[in-house]
């Protein structure tokens, strides 16, 4: 049986698990979750995810939140042996991949939803220090572009940390004026990642998270 990924096209994370499910060559069976309609509150999937946040994996019995965890998982399990995407015995490579992940995790996305949930959600507008915050995560990302210098996010090799980091910069960048012209090795990061295979796994999800939040945002 197929692994089953619950979620909405729109959702960054969800569309970063589409990607890395894509790459290994994997089916997934996807399981539409209505947040608008707040079916991720409903007990059953509270029970299945108490962060009641998309995506969300099943496989057989087991049950796994964060699209972060979740691609470690699927590269782990389906990936062949130590994929480079998140490689098990390259000790640096993988620390680096997984610092990569949790400055998306902890601060990038993060501050993200914290504009694109409560306008979603609740219809509040985005406050200017929420967006400064996201501003300032952007300029970190760019400085370390910058200083690694290298064609992926943790090196000349893609991982799952690139999948993160893509739809994170194109889906939240959205609330920041310009950021192209601000933050040049962004730019020209997203430029390398839209050539690759991966990137069309997200197009219609990122053209739906522009939709819903322009239709939120108050002009
Ligand atoms: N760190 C989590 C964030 C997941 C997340 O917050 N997803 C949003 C949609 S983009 C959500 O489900 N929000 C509903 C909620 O927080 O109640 C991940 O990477 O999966």
């Amino acid at each position: 049986m197929s692994p089953k990924l619950y979620g909405v096209a729109g959702s960054p994370p969800y569309g970063a698990v589409l990607m890395c499910a894509q790459t290994l060559g994997i089916k997934l069976e996807t399981v539409y979750v209505n947040l608008l309609e707040g079916e991720h509150l409903n007990e059953d999937y509270i029970r299945k995810n108490p962060q009641h946040t998309v995506p969300l994996l099943e496989d057989d019995d087991f049950y796994l939140a964060d699209s972060h965890a979740i691609m470690g998982y699927l590269v782990s399990k389906y990936g062949k042996e130590n994929n480079t995407l998140y490689p098990k015995d390259d000790i640096k490579r993988r620390a680096t991949i997984d610092y990569c992940l949790h400055l998306d995790c902890g601060i990038i996305a993060s501050r993200g939803l914290l504009i694109s949930k409560p306008l979603v959600l609740n219809n509040i507008q985005p406050p200017q220090n929420n967006i400064d915050l996201l501003d300032e995560a952007f300029a970190i990302l760019d400085k370390l572009l910058e200083l690694k210098n290298t064609k992926y996010i943790a090196g000349d090799e893609l991982s799952i940390a690139d999948f993160s980091i893509t739809t994170t910069v194109t889906s939240w960048g959205f609330f920041l004026h310009d950021y192209e012209s601000k933050y040049a090795h962004i730019k020209s990061y997203i430029d390398r990642m839209k050539k690759e295979d991966f990137y069309s796994a997200n197009v219609d999800g990122l053209k739906a998270f522009n939709n819903l939040m322009t239709a939120k945002l108050k002009s």
